[in-house]
C-alpha cells in the first residue's frame, strides 16, 4: 500500500488527519502540485485523473477519491473508527462527508480555481484545459457562506457533526473551513457555534 499525496492540499489533508488521528503511518510519496508533478507520466500511470490523493493498494486496485481512501483506511485500521460502527451511522456519516465535499470544499475550489493566476486555463482539477469563469467565483462565495450557515445551524445542538464522537465528517469540515483561508475567507463571527467547534477541532487535530 502506498499513498500519493501533496500534504498542503485539502483533499490530501482529509487523509493526513485520519492517519494522524489514528496514529497510523503508511508509505507515502509527495507529488508536488506546484511543480506540476501530477502530470508526469510516472504519476499518470498511477492515477490517470492527475489528482491527489491516490492510494495504491495492489496492481488491481488504486483508489483516487478522498472518500474512498478514507473509508478504506478506516476499515483497514479500525481503532478509533471515523465512519461509525453500525450501518446506519456509516450511512449518515457518508452523507455528511459527501455534502461537505460538494458544498464546502467544492465552494472554495470554485472561488480559487476561477480567480488564481496559478489555475489560469486549469479551472478544473486534473488534465482538462478549462478557462476561468469569474461568475463562478462569485457563486462560490455565496455557496461558501451558505455552507458556513448550514454547519453553524447543525452545530448549535450537536457537539460533533454526527453523533457524540469525532468522525470523518468533522475532519472534512475542518479541512474545508481551513481551505477557505486560501481565498481569504474565514468563518464569519456570527457563526458562533461553528467557530467554537473549529477551535475544538484545532485542539484535537492540530496539537
Ligand atoms: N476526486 C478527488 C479530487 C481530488 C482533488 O481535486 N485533488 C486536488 C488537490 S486538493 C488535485 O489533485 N488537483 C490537481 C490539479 O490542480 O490539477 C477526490 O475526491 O479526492
Amino acid at each position: 500500500m502506498k499513498l500519493y499525496t501533496f500534504s498542503p492540499a485539502p483533499n490530501p489533508q482529509r487523509v493526513n488527519y485520519l492517519l494522524k488521528y489514528k496514529g497510523v503511518s503508511i508509505e507515502t510519496q509527495e507529488v508536488d502540485l506546484r511543480e506540476q508533478a501530477h502530470f508526469d507520466q510516472a504519476y499518470l500511470d498511477i492515477n490517470p485523473s492527475a489528482t491527489v490523493p491516490a492510494l495504491y493498494i495492489d496492481e488491481n486496485c488504486t483508489l483516487v477519491d478522498g472518500i474512498a481512501i478514507c473509508h478504506y483506511l478506516d476499515k483497514k485500521f479500525p481503532e478509533k473508527p471515523l465512519f461509525g460502527k453500525t450501518d446506519e451511522e456509516t450511512a449518515v456519516i457518508l452523507g455528511w462527508v459527501h455534502r461537505i465535499y460538494v458544498d464546502g470544499l467544492g465552494a472554495v475550489a470554485e472561488i480559487l480555481r476561477n480567480t488564481s493566476e496559478f489555475f489560469k486555463g486549469r479551472a478544473i482539477p486534473g488534465t482538462l484545459s478549462v478557462e476561468q469563469l469569474p461568475a463562478l467565483a462569485e457563486r462560490g462565495l455565496i455557496r461558501l457562506n451558505a455552507f458556513f450557515d448550514m454547519l453553524d445551524k447543525r452545530l448549535k445542538n450537536h457537539e460533533y457533526i454526527v453523533g457524540d464522537k469525532l468522525t470523518q465528517a468533522d475532519i472534512d469540515a475542518y479541512v474545508a473551513c481551513n481551505f477557505a483561508g486560501w481565498v481569504k475567507q474565514s468563518v464569519p463571527e456570527k457563526n458562533e457555534h461553528l467557530i467554537a467547534w473549529h477551535k475544538k477541532m484545532m485542539n484535537i487535530l492540530d496539537t
